[in-house]
């Protein structure tokens, strides 16, 4: 029993986002994060225990990442000069210090909730680490499309974060039968 949807973001809007941020520091915000937004705790410690977040051309790659809570989180520096990732997130607070090109560091992210992730050499690196409590989220794909799989059958919120967007949900139904529900958004500027 699984459910299908679409995202849709209006085009227009994210070009012009993109067409404002410098080329060097190029994060895709056109990422949104669908999610439950109540479901019960699925697999215990979740499928994927481990996640990488690169630090490449100064740019935190992927700049959004979602992860189910216990993922421990590899923040890989491939850049030839020094890096140094923190956050000040309520969620989970770090400061892995200045590291050096080839070498990693790690942090595992324990609790739900949304963590900013930040350099403290260049203030123009920025990312996101999404947690979530269970298994249901998804990243969107490029063209907006995400894909929540093996969703119970019921009533559920389905939620949609982005990062320069207004949050928004929904209601859909997924029947007892199961099969494919199509659950669509179209985001607007927070
Ligand atoms: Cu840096």
């Amino acid at each position: 029993m699984y459910a299908v949807a679409r995202l849709v973001i209006p085009l227009g809007i994210l070009l012009l986002v993109d067409a404002l941020a410098p080329p060097r520091d190029l994060p895709d915000r056109r990422r949104s994060v669908v999610y439950l937004e109540a479901a019960p705790a699925t697999i215990e410690g979740g499928a994927r225990v481990r996640a990488s977040m690169d630090q490449r051309n100064e740019t935190f790659v992927p700049h959004v990442l979602a992860v189910r809570s216990g993922t421990v989180v590899d923040f890989p520096n491939s850049d030839p000069i020094y890096h140094n990732v923190f956050s000040l997130s309520r969620v989970v607070a770090f400061d892995l210090g200045r590291y050096a090109a080839g070498r990693s560091k790690s942090v595992r992210f324990e609790r739900p909730g949304v963590v900013r992730v930040f350099c403290d050499i260049h203030s123009h690196m920025s990312a996101f680490v999404l947690v979530f409590g269970h298994e249901y989220f998804a990243l969107t794909a490029e063209d907006g499309s995400y894909r929540l799989e093996h969703v119970p059958p019921g009533t559920h919120t389905v939620a949609v974060w982005n990062e320069i967007m207004a949050p928004a949900s929904r209601q859909a139904r997924v029947p007892e039968r199961g099969g494919e529900v199509e659950v669509n958004f179209v985001l607007t500027r927070k």
